[in-house]
């Protein structure tokens, strides 16, 4: 199957206290076109000039000001990925931090306007809402929203009367690190989880595949935040967690569906340039990019 594929950059770092994945988009981008200068690329959104310094890792307190970029950008690539799909493109959206996943996947709902299974690769649960986060940073509330919980800028992307993801939809693999309330939440909605342990125990393949097996909807997408990964493989992220995930089984499951006709979108997120050591953790971003290349 040729897929018309489409990077979209998201270069926003606007929903993590610290900023410089912002850096991630461009970074990924410029090393692809050097590979493949033939593909189409674009950006969904600009970090505004004066926080992309890689020395700018001074947290923003203000969430207002967070929380007013973070919708602006989720806004503008929700609206894009519907224009980019029904062009009949592929998204593989490279980020930024992970509160860009509302963005994805409410453009997604609305373009398809059908239910579709969501994996989720993360250490965290992303879960939070402002009533249960401390930090009240958005890269830790995406699936809150995605399932309907939190501020109506982003639980209504996609529909004002239902939200993105029904909670028997979306599969989490790769947890191991997380909060009270937001595990209450995913609790409360019967989520499938995969914690680290169990996918290390069972092999993250075996685990994969069941779900993709079981699911109830035809089409699926792919969210994967670096931080889900082991650190030893994929240190360039902004919170690390050891114990994570091989690097070598997301690609393994990402060549298995590349050719499958219901596999929607592809998302990388929280990539954090400044942090890589020796390029480690971009060798498997583009690895991952490639298994549909
Ligand atoms: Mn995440």
């Amino acid at each position: 199957m040729k897929r018309k594929i489409v990077i979209v950059g998201v270069a926003s770092g606007w929903g993590a206290p610290d900023q410089r994945t912002a850096n991630g988009a461009h970074v990924v981008i410029n090393h692809l076109k050097s590979i493949y200068p033939d593909l189409f690329y674009t950006y969904a959104s600009y970090h505004l000039p004066e926080s992309l310094s890689s020395t700018a890792i001074k947290p923003l307190h203000d969430y207002a000001i967070r929380q007013f970029h973070v919708t602006r950008v989720v806004t503008e690539l929700s609206h894009q990925i519907e224009v980019l799909v029904n062009l009949g493109y592929f998204p593989i959206v490279i980020g930024g931090d992970h509160s860009i996943a509302m963005g994805t996947w409410s453009g997604i709902k609305r373009t398809y306007n059908t239910d579709f299974s969501l994996l989720w690769f993360d250490a965290h649960m992303d879960a939070h809402t402002y009533e249960s986060s401390n930090s009240l940073s958005p890269h830790g509330m995406p699936i809150a929203a995605l399932l309907g919980h939190g501020i109506k800028a982003w639980t209504e992307l996609a529909h004002k009367d239902r939200p993105v993801i029904a909670p028997e939809h979306l599969y989490q693999f790769g947890i191991r690190s997380f909060e009270e309330g937001e595990a209450s939440l995913l609790a409360e909605h019967n989520i499938a989880i995969c914690y680290a342990h169990t996918c290390a125990k069972n092999g993250l393949l075996p685990e994969i595949q069941s779900v993709m097996q079981n699911r109830s909807t035809e089409n699926f997408g792919v969210s994967i935040d670096i931080d889900a990964i082991d650190p030893h493989f994929a240190p360039g992220t902004g919170t690390t967690e050891p114990d994570g995930l091989n690097p070598k089984d997301i690609v393994s499951f990402l060549k298995e569906i590349k050719n499958h006709p219901h596999y929607v979108a592809l998302e990388i997120m929280e990539f954090n340039p400044d942090k890589d050591i020796e390029n480690k953790t971009l060798y498997w971003l583009i690895e991952f990019i490639e298994t549909l290349i």
